[in-house]
């Protein structure tokens, strides 16, 4: 029986101890549905803190809750560890871990190399090596193939390599890692099969692709097309704004379409950690191609002019009131990237500030899901959202549109409202 056959057996019978490199918001959900599908889990991750915590039963992970957590770990099939030396232990390893950008917007596949010269020192016959995160399309045949055949091992044979793109959105009750179908791509026929074999028990629907660029390119797509169609709603705002027209009047109406429309409502800007981020990895590998990808360059300039787009908004309807932005004391409503999370990573609210500031704004917040955050060396904390601060605002600006906040009491009381979520109450 040859290796690949040994180890799709050993996966059929949840024989296969499968290792999770990286145990943050994907790695850790990947994690408990491999556990409580029967596997015998070990994760790994560098911050022993983290490692800890997981080991005492605590989730770090809003979607992973303590109980799920505990219960695999209490069956004895999870266990957290920080020890990179373990690698060698684990049939299967799933490398889940970030793929940001560098200050000059280039990938920044640091977190990759690292995890793969890890992989390396202690690979061996028999193991299988998928990465989940995002990246550019050849990471997977152009980093991680050398340096786990400069081993000396043979992939294909001796070990096997798949690329398989996470789709975790953070805070979906609906779709989790479990029942959101996966996209698998190998380096050899082999590889794919003992991918595709290792998941089956954990996960729903599997999608089977021809090569690892192919599934490395489908979640480029994914993201590159909310990004781009982000970017041209965000443009028919400016454009309904130069016309007196209303942007959401027009979108809404346009979604009645029942065939070839799909809604996407414009805004602050782009925030998050995979939208404003993924297509420039695929940006950063085309223009290594001599190929300018001019629909993600333009969605990237879009979207970023949008929190320019709404400071003017702001500076005009203080002048509409014979008041400067200079000196005036505006509120902001919301700094998450979206609404109802606590992630302010790459949040277009912290762009507006940053604008606010700088032409002299006296600018506060009120976000119920982000206490306090740091920005630019300064410190920043929640206010509690009052009437009488409300009042006392000169402009208060809606950038994010959490559910809880009182937008009634917001339109009662503002002397000045700029809302770039469409969250105010049409009624009086
Ligand atoms: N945004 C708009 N208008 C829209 C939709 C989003 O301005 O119509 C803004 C949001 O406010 C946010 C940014 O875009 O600032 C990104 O929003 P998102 O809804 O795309 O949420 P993310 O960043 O959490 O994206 C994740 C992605 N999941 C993965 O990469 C696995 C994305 O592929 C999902 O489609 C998305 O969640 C989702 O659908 O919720």
């Amino acid at each position: 029986m040859d290796r690949a056959d040994e180890l799709i057996g050993k996966a059929n019978r949840r024989e296969a101890l499968f290792g999770v490199v990286g145990l943050g918001y994907v790695g850790l959900p990947l994690a408990i549905e491999l556990a409580q599908a029967g596997y015998r889990v070990l994760g790994f991750d560098v911050n022993e803190r983290v490692v800890d915590r997981l080991n005492s039963g605590h989730s770090h992970v809003k979607d992973v809750a303590d109980e799920h957590l505990r219960g695999v770990a209490d069956a004895g099939l999870l266990e957290a560890t920080s020890d990179m030396d373990r690698l060698s232990e684990p049939d299967a390893i799933s490398i889940c871990v970030p793929t940001p950008l560098s200050k000059v917007k280039d990938p920044d596949v640091s977190y990759i190399v690292a995890a793969t010269e890890a992989v390396k020192q202690t690979l061996r016959e028999g193991q299988a090596i998928i990465l989940e995160s995002t990246t550019y399309p050849g990471t997977t045949r152009e980093i991680l193939l050398p340096a786990l055949q400069s081993t000396g091992l043979k992939v294909g044979d001796d070990f096997f390599v798949a690329f398989s793109p996470e789709r975790v959105d953070p805070g979906n009750t609906i779709w989790q890692t479990r029942n959101t179908p996966k996209v698998v791509g190998g380096i050899t026929e082999d590889c794919l099969r003992v991918a595709c074999a290792l998941y089956r028990p954990a996960i729903e629907r599997l999608v089977p692709v021809s090569t690892t660029e192919a599934a490395e390119l489908v979640k480029l797509l994914e993201n590159t097309f909310r990004s781009v169609n982000i970017g041209l709603v965000n443009e028919m705002a400016i454009v309904c704004d130069k016309l007196g027209v209303d942007v959401w009047e027009v979108i809404e109406a346009a979604a009645t379409k029942p065939f070839g429309f799909m809604k996407f409502l414009p805004g602050p800007g782009l925030g998050g950690h995979c939208i404003p981020i993924d297509p420039h990895y695929l940006a950063w590998k085309m223009r290594g191609l001599n190929y300018k990808t001019r629909f993600i360059d333009l969605a990237g300039e879009l979207n970023t002019e949008m929190p320019h787009f709404w400071v003017r908004k702001v500076s005009e309807s203080l002048n509409m009131q014979g008041r400067a932005v200079r000196g005036a004391s505006v509120l902001v409503l919301g700094v998450a990237y979206k609404r109802n999370i606590e992630d302010i990573r790459e949040s277009p609210a912290l762009d507006i500030i940053r604008l606010l500031e700088g032409q002299g704004a006296r600018v506060s917040y009120h976000d119920p899901h982000v206490p306090c955050f740091a920005e630019d060396g300064h410190e920043y904390r929640s206010v509690d959202l009052t009437p009488e601060l409300v009042a006392g605002a000169d402009c208060v600006m809606v950038v994010t549109d959490h559910s809880v906040v009182d937008y009634s009491m917001v339109k009662r009381t503002a002397r000045l409202v700029v809302d770039t979520r469409n969250a105010m109450p049409k009624e009086a």
